[in-house]
């Protein structure tokens, strides 16, 4: 049985995270596409599988997860020798990419997501934007990356030489900062610029932006 992921189409977000670990391991998947503005996701079916009503879903097998970086470590450990390889296999290389997921979780996305919703989900939902919020995120989000660009004037990526889900996981609404406009990835520092745009790059993203999430069987 083929793994089906539930999710919306748009790829910057949780979802994205997940239909890149599928292509990055070269995994077949049906799409199955969740209308979050027809509330799909909130029918007594969905939360079934997600008490909390929200994408990504993936079934396997009949084993079903939700959360979207969870699902990409399963995927990645469950994956290991098929496709590009995400996560190191020595216990120290490994904690070195829990080192930089975490920061990822606990400080990146946490302000990233206060600069998209002010800075292009308002805007696109033509609500006033709160200038006092998104100027706090901004700086947050400045002194985040004055840190990632000493990590990257060391390393290629965030957890050494080679792309992890680390630096994967930062595809969860970073990209989505360009389309407000805010161009803080790329003007920050050199190192923090070259990283980013080595991200934005790489083949199984540039592919995942032009077409969406779309499975590749069902
Ligand atoms: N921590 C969750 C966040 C999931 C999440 O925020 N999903 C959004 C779409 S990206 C959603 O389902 N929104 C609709 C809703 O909350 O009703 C994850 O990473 O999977």
């Amino acid at each position: 049985m083929v793994l089906k992921l539930y999710s919306a189409s748009f790829p910057g977000a949780g979802g994205g995270i997940v239909a890149l670990v599928l292509a990055e391991k070269q995994i077949p998947f049906e799409h199955v596409l969740v209308d979050l503005k027809a509330k799909e996701q909130k029918t007594p079916e969905f939360l079934a599988m997600n008490p909390f009503g929200q994408v990504p879903v993936i079934e396997d097998e009949g084993f079903i997860l939700y959360e979207s970086r969870a699902i990409c470590r399963y995927l990645a450990e469950k994956y290991a020798d098929q496709g590009k390889p995400l996560l190191p296999k020595g216990s120290k290389e490994r904690a070195l990419v829990e080192q930089a997921a975490s920061v990822e979780f606990g400080d990146f996305h946490s302000v990233v997501s206060k600069v998209v919703r002010e800075a292009v989900s308002k805007v696109n939902r033509g609500l006033p934007i709160d200038q006092a919020a998104l100027d706090l995120s901004l700086t947050n989000l400045s002194a985040k990356l004055d840190v990632y660009e000493v990590i990257l004037s060391k390393h290629r990526f965030l957890a050494g030489d080679e792309f992890t889900l680390a630096d994967l996981f930062h595809y969860a609404f970073a990209p989505v900062l360009a389309e407000g406009g805010v161009d803080i990835m790329t003007s920050k520092g050199p190192n923090v610029a070259r990283w980013w745009n080595e991200l934005m790059s790489r083949p199984a993203w540039v592919k995942l932006k032009a077409e969406g999430i779309k499975g590749t069987v069902g």
